[in-house]
């Protein structure tokens, strides 16, 4: 079992706070069948039949809420033709991953709004807006410019796929297809981007959202803020006189205290929350729908829970100060918030530590 299972489930792939979109939204149209269309469907029907006989799954793993637990992993299929959709939804849920789907470039583009897949599979032939045309589109945005795209599609001259390496796809599939390795080939494309997105996501120390990550992700809350006129609030903070911990016991302990710290505040806020590892010993919690007033209030229980932990097997107590800012009222862009919260922090270290000030109360 994954020994992260139990830290709830925020969702980081979402693209805000408030989306929920579940798999498998359909939309089919007609298509046109080809001139070997029966005979393709039948060998389609045999390969999958022989899969669902023989495959035996297993489960998958990813990171949620800057920690690790157990993961969903996110596949777009872009299809037209529901036979194939089906077949190809099935083998991929045998194997446990979430299947969403979307009957044509559009549709897709619809869909990525609130998504963010590990992968997507895309057929060329299709109504209102091919394959072709929405691999152009999606290539500039940049939180999918990075997911591997495989063309599945029936199109297998040596021009076709070059057109689609072209247009920088990652594997170039063509139908019919053989359950065992097409599913051997989506595997391997997920567990390297989930690799390389856990790389550049998390901390490696404390599995936490890295500095990088945990502004990307504080940029889309204030977009929303901005946008749906919410608010949010954030506390910066960092651990009191750290420095006597590793001059007394060591850096690997130093380590993991910095490590219990985290999964103590990482337990112990809500599941739309994230937390970040801002420095060395500075971290960041980001509380969407949360005013000020609040987050003090939460702030300060974390506080308290910290400063009466016994961490590590050498028994070592720690206090953190915290500084908040809060949007819209603090301002609406990461900079000025981050800049305000530090601002707040410095003084509570000031005023002596172990203790949490909100910006604006105190300046
Ligand atoms: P203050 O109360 O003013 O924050 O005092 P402090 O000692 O915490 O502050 P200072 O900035 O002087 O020191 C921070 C220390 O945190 C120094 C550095 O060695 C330690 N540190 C930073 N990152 C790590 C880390 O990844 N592991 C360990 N073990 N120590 C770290
Ligand atoms: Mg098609
Ligand atoms: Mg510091
Ligand atoms: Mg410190």
């Amino acid at each position: 079992m994954n020994p992260h299972d139990r830290y709830g489930s925020r969702d980081f792939e979402s693209r805000t706070s408030t989306n929920s979109i579940t798999p498998a939204s359909h939309v089919h149209s007609n298509h046109s069948n080809g001139p070997c269309q029966e005979l393709f469907e039948k060998s389609l029907l045999y390969l999958f039949g022989y899969f669902c006989y023989t495959y035996n799954s297993e489960p998958q793993h990813a990171h949620f809420r800057g920690m690790m637990i157990a993961e969903d992993v996110k596949i777009l299929l872009v299809e037209d033709d529901p036979l194939i959709v089906k077949m190809i939804q099935s083998i991929l849920e045998q194997a446990s991953y979430s299947v969403y789907v979307a009957g044509n470039g559009i549709q897709a583009i619809h869909l990525l709004e609130e998504l963010v897949p590990h992968l997507i599979i895309c057929d060329i032939m299709m109504p209102k807006m091919d394959g072709l045309k929405f691999r152009e589109l999606i290539r500039e945005d940049l939180d999918l410019q990075l997911v591997p795209f495989i063309f599945l599609t029936a199109l297998n001259t040596e021009e076709d796929r070059l057109r689609g390496y072209k247009l920088d796809a990652d594997d170039y599939i063509t139908k019919p297809f053989e359950p065992f390795e097409f599913l051997a080939r989506i595997q391997q494309k997920v567990s390297k981007y989930k690799l390389y997105h856990n790389q550049i996501t998390y901390d490696a120390l404390t599995q936490l959202y890295n500095r990088r990550f945990l502004m990307t992700q504080l940029a889309k809350e204030l977009e929303r803020v901005k946008r749906y006129k919410r608010f949010l609030s954030l506390i910066m903070i960092d651990i009191d006189t750290f420095k006597t911990i590793n001059d007394s016991y060591g850096h690997l302990v130093g380590d993991a205290v910095l490590k219990e710290i985290a999964r103590i505040l990482s337990e112990n806020i809500r599941d739309i929350d994230f937390a970040g590892r801002y420095g060395g010993e500075e971290f960041v919690i980001v509380m969407p729908e949360i005013e000020k007033d609040i987050c003090i209030q939460i702030s300060e229980r974390l506080r308290r829970l910290i400063a009466n932990a016994v961490l590590t097997e050498m028994k070592i107590t720690v206090s953190f100060s915290g500084g908040i800012a809060s949007a819209p009222e603090d301002g609406l862009e990461v900079k000025t918030l981050l800049i305000k919260a530090d601002k707040a922090l410095y003084l509570a270290k000031k005023l002596g530590k172990n203790r949490i000030l909100p910006y604006g109360k105190n300046e």
